[in-house]
């Protein structure tokens, strides 16, 4: 099989180039070219500098993670960037589309570094709950001290080649058309003088003179960082780098990674890698489905949903058509999305030229015939399916043949929605998750007559506008909703049996999850959807609102709430449960913590398998992303149904029994045959 690494000869510059598409990742074969193409180079008198570059979309954009987990097959990055390293030749890196992880080390381990404005650089290891593996974290803060180290290595987000140039990680900017030519120049202009290697810089002189700054910089990520163990780690390399040798640094790094790297997180956040990616693929609809061109949106409702949902693709740069019923409303509506703006403009991630574009792009109507030229059209109206079956039965009357009708709907039957137009293969759930213009979710529902042109089109829109989707079935709730109703179930449940709530919430919180369901309800508003009788009262909730406990919004739900919005559990809320208890007769007892928690989570496996059992989810790895993205479950444990398989289906099956729960087939099956959810076809 011929090598992905060839070598040019330019004179006496030696260019390396790596053709390994997709992404160039640094695989057995690369890593094997790679050293023979250097060995080759430090051996040939008639070469006197070296270039590497890649062909493709991006620079090595780091190790093959599929090979992770297998045995290693040499050699080795890190010895190879060694020799590299010791090259007396100068070796310069030509970099364009993404150096990272890996790819960024082998920038680093070459004496200069030439890019393109468009190149980014980064590390971003602990995405995949590792720090880098090739000496990253020890040349990187030789190279730009522990400052500007530490967010690239702990955060894992890639900066810009401008941003690199300005920290000393790039040497030189080269122009978009002319990078080989340029890192040729650079090369040949070295020559003859001492290469400058980053393994021999001092390190962190920042972090020396400022010891602080570590702890400072651990403090600053605490929430972010939260149950995670490579951020830990990564700052501990970094700090290592200004306190040890670089031959014991690299052995300290050596030491952290291989425990990250048989860790259960590094396994659960590589699963979620592939698991995000094969969500936007859809078995039955081939790759080269012909899209739906999506020149402009039309969005129904300018509420909280409508407008979140209109900024998604304003930011992208598409038109979008407003509709409201009324003047006040619509005028709200518009305001409200560009106070978003405008916020998220303070915060210095717009600026207010991208804010005006933005706004420019939309235009508010009260009449539907503005929407006849739409190419997609997306209602946000209230969840009731004879007003949504209205709103279709007239988008079918003024919108042009072939465009796409989508609804946001959180759990209402698409079908039954479709039979209120003529055009049922133009209907398709579009369900984002409020709010629209920040959570990554979007459930895409398949109807019965779905066409593949309309899923492939919004699927790919749904990557356009920075969207994780997944498909899901016709049922109610879809995926994510109708799992959340179990643990729902049994949180209700729990306390009245006596768990105290605010003890069912810090089970979640402790297991990862953002926030648990009763701080979720006084966030969301205990009165959404309360009959608002306050004489009528059958349910916990309906208690709260009796007595004007409406949540957050004012000051009292579960919680008693203070002005800086710090929670204490109610006297009177406890009050009110006991009473519902006393009612139901309901006999209360101590509940333990992992009772608690096996009862929330292990009821949402099951009927995760049973979405499986029906069709309703592609695959296991789908119902892992709807989780992560639309509800918090924690990245570092892969999902709900990758975390069963962590834990193991028997003891998830056993614990269901225990408690009185039902097992699904699929669960008791796939338990019984010692397999996983997650196991590959
Ligand atoms: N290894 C293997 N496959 C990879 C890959 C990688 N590093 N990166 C991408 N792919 C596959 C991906 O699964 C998809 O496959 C296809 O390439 C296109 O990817 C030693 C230990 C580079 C920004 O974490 O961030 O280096 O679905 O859809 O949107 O210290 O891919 O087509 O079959 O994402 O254009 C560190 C991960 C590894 C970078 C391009 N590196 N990749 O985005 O395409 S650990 C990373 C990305 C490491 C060292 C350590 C993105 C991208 P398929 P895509 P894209």
């Amino acid at each position: 099989m011929t090598s992905p690494i060839r070598t040019e000869r330019h004179d006496n510059v030696l260019v390396v180039i790596s053709d390994n598409p997709p992404v160039n990742a640094l695989g057995q074969a690369v890593r094997a070219g790679l050293k023979d193409a250097i060995e080759e180079a430090l051996s040939d008198d008639g070469i006197e500098a070296v270039v590497i570059r890649c062909d493709g979309q991006t620079f090595f954009a780091g190790a093959d993670i599929t090979e992770f987990g297998k045995p290693p097959v040499g050699p080795n990055l890190p010895e190879t960037l060694d020799a590299m390293e010791a090259s007396d030749k100068p070796v310069v890196a030509a970099i364009h589309g993404t150096a990272l992880g890996g790819g960024c080390e082998v920038a680093l381990a070459c004496h200069y570094r030439v890019a393109v404005p468009s190149a980014k650089l980064g590390l971003p290891e602990v995405k995949l709950g590792l720090i880098p593996g090739a000496a990253g974290t020890q040349r990187l803060p030789r190279l730009v001290g522990a400052e500007a180290a530490l967010p690239l290595v702990v955060d894992g987000n890639p900066i810009s080649a401008k941003k690199a140039q300005s920290v000393g990680l790039i040497d030189a900017l080269a122009g978009e058309d002319s990078l080989e030519a340029e890192a040729i120049a650079f090369a040949k202009s070295r020559i003859g003088q001492p290469v400058p290697r980053a393994s021999e810089g001092k390190a962190n002189d920042d972090g020396v003179r400022d010891p602080d700054l570590f702890d400072r910089f651990r403090a600053s990520q605490a929430r972010k960082i939260r149950g995670f163990d490579a951020p830990n780690s990564a700052i501990e390399a970094v700090k290592a780098a200004g306190e040890l040798s670089y031959a014991e640094g690299v052995k300290k790094e050596r030491e952290l990674f291989m425990k990250l790297m048989t860790g259960t997180q590094s396994a659960a956040m590589r699963h979620y890698f592939f698991a995000e990616r094969a969500a936007n693929k859809i078995d039955d609809v081939p790759n080269d489905t012909p899209l739906i061109p999506i020149r402009k949106i039309g969005v129904i409702g300018a509420g909280t949903m409508g407008g979140g949902i209109s900024m998604n693709f304003l930011s992208a740069g598409i038109p979008v058509t407003i509709l409201e019923m009324a003047n006040d409303a619509l005028d709200r509506g518009v305001r409200t999305v560009r106070t978003n703006y405008e916020s998220t403009a303070k915060r210095g991630r717009m600026t207010a030229e991208q804010v005006e574009k933005a706004m420019g792009l939309l235009t508010p109507t009260l009449s539907y015939d503005d929407l006849a030229d739409c190419d997609l059209v997306i209602e946000a109206v209230y969840e009731n399916m004879e007003v949504k079956k209205q709103v279709f039965g007239k988008l079918d009357e003024v919108v042009k043949q072939g465009a796409i009708l989508a609804s946001n709907t959180s759990y209402l039957d698409i079908d039954e929605i479709a039979t209120a137009t003529t055009r049922p293969g133009y209907v398709v759930g579009m369900h984002f998750f409020s709010p629209a213009n920040v959570m990554k979710l979007l459930e895409v529902v398949r109807g019965k007559e779905t066409r593949h042109d309309v899923l492939a089109t919004v699927m790919k829109l749904s990557k356009a506008i920075g969207k994780v989707a997944a498909v899901s079935g016709v049922c109610p709730g879809f995926i994510g909703n109708r799992m959340l109703s179990k643990r729902q179930e049994q949180a209700n449940e729990l306390i009245m049996e006596g768990a105290n709530y605010w003890d069912v919430d810090d089970v979640l919180l402790d297991f990862g999850f953002p926030m648990g369901p009763f701080q979720m309800a006084d966030l969301a508003g205990i009165d959404i959807g309360w009959h608002r009788d306050p004489t009528k009262v059958t349910t916990i909730r309906e208690a709260l609102c009796a007595a004007e406990r409406f949540g957050q919004k004012n000051g009292k739900g579960f919680y008693d709430y203070d002005e800086a919005r710090n929670r204490t559990p109610s006297d009177e809320v406890k009050r009110i449960i006991a009473d519902f208890a006393a009612k139901e007769g309901k006999e209360r007892r101590e509940i333990s913590k992992d009772e608690t928690r096996e009862r929330l989570l292990y009821p949402m496996v099951n009927e995760g398998a049973k979405i499986l059992e029906e069709g309703m989810a592609q695959r296991a790895s789908d119902i892992d992303v709807v989780w992560i993205n639309g509800y918090g479950w924690p990245l570092y444990t892969g999902g709900p149904m990758f975390w069963a398989d962590t834990i193991g289906l028997h003891t998830v099956a056993t614990g269901l029994e225990e408690y009185g729960l039902p097992v699904s087939d699929r669960l008791r099956s796939t338990a019984e045959g010692d397999g996983k959810f997650n196991d590959k076809p």
